[in-house]
């Protein structure tokens, strides 16, 4: 094996101990890193556990107890160089000797970009840049948003039959997909901030919105509900000590339960303002939203060129139905080359459904 090759493995093992992380590192991203010998041993790992502690780097180097003069590090996120929870990571990697430090992609945090490469440069220490960097960017496509577009990351779920339909016309929809894809919506939701649903999915599946996996954490939840009709008795504002946040145009006169922020919004033609509502929910601190609602309030997000990605799984079923709803709404495209384009990102299979990543362009 090449050098590349062996670089490109151990960058594998980074993003793999990064993902031990995940849930538990927003608003900061998920980073892994491996120390190696200049045979590609690996000779000590360590991740960013979790907000506000120790850095991927400073674990590795803390949990190797010998000396480190002459080894190698790789990490899929550039060393920092700042002060902030914690001391800089380029510090401790120059102090402990190390002499080559590979790395996935650059920061964009604009207090480090670049400036954690130079440093270790300057201090004689040998840099490799771009390993498996779209990896390493898809990993961190939540950080990478919020950094540079100071914007929530915004992903729509949803589950489809293989003629496209979310449920039949009479609503009936559980369950479209199988286990496996269920269980991989749980481990979506736990990476996410906010979960989002409009008050049409509220009252027709009454929905809890939570990750029910070990260790994981619940979403804050967030329900659009233009004409409050929705029950406070609902499973969403269940008091489960998880935040919701509950939007309306109108006056509040129903008693919700006391973790229910109930927070007024203008409207505008789709309904309410959604880039208002997103606004709003950056300023309470929410950096990624899945959203998990019905065609139209899908539809909408797309519209308003505020959706980044799509996860979709599709299950090998057909309704057959034409008047069965779409997971999109609100379109009324006559001519194919006006669609809506996305970058395809990968297909992956949980058995006996299909998952599609895409990315949106507008
Ligand atoms: C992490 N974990 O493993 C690495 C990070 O809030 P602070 O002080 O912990 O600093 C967060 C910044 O540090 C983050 O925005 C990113 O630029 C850089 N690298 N952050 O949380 C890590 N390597
Ligand atoms: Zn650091």
């Amino acid at each position: 094996m090449n050098d590349i090759k062996q670089y490109q493995k151990l960058m594998r093992k980074c993003l793999s101990l990064a993902k031990k992380g995940e849930g538990k590192t927003s608003p900061n991203p998920l980073v892994g890193c491996v120390i190696f010998d200049d045979d590609f041993n690996i000779v000590s790992v360590g991740w960013h556990e979790k907000y506000g502690e120790f850095h991927a780097e400073r674990n590795a180097i803390l949990n190797y107890k010998g000396d480190l003069k002459g080894k190698n590090l790789i990490v899929n996120l550039e060393p920092c160089c700042h002060y902030g929870k914690t001391p800089p990571c380029t510090d401790i990697i120059i102090e402990s000797g190390i002499k080559k430090v590979v790395v996935g992609m650059r920061d964009v945090n604009p207090i480090v970009a670049g400036k954690g490469i130079k440093q270790l440069q300057n201090s004689g220490i040998e840099v490799v840049e771009g390993v498996l960097e779209n990896e390493c960017k898809k990993l961190n496509e939540i950080f990478i948003k919020n950094q540079t577009e100071k914007k929530p990351f915004i992903l729509i779920k949803s589950a489809v039959t293989l003629d496209g339909k979310i449920a039949t016309k009479t609503n009936s929809s559980k369950w479209i997909t199988g286990e496996r894809a269920r269980r991989e919506v749980q481990r979506i939701r736990n990476l996410y901030d906010a979960i989002l649903t409009s008050s049409n999915t509220v009252l027709s599946d009454n929905p809890s919105l939570t990750a029910r996996i070990k260790g994981g954490k619940n979403p804050v939840r967030v329900v659009l509900d233009r004409h409050l009709k929705t029950s406070p008795s609902a499973k969403v504002y269940n008091d489960d000590g998880t935040k919701v946040f509950l939007f309306t145009s109108q006056k509040n006169n129903k008693k919700y339960p006391k973790n229910v922020c109930v927070k007024r919004v203008s409207e505008d033609k789709n309904g309410l303002d959604l880039n208002e509502i997103v606004s709003e929910l950056w300023e309470e601190g929410i950096r990624s939203i899945l959203v998990e609602a019905g065609g139209k309030l899908n539809g909408a997000f797309v519209k308003e060129g505020l959706a980044d990605k799509l996860v979709l799984f599709v299950a090998p079923k057909i309704l057959g139905d034409k008047k069965g709803k779409s997971f999109v709404e609100g379109f009324d495209i006559d001519d194919i080359n006006n669609s809506q384009i996305l970058d395809m990102v990968s297909v992956k299979r949980f058995e006996p459904d299909l998952m599609i990543e895409a990315g949106f362009k507008y």
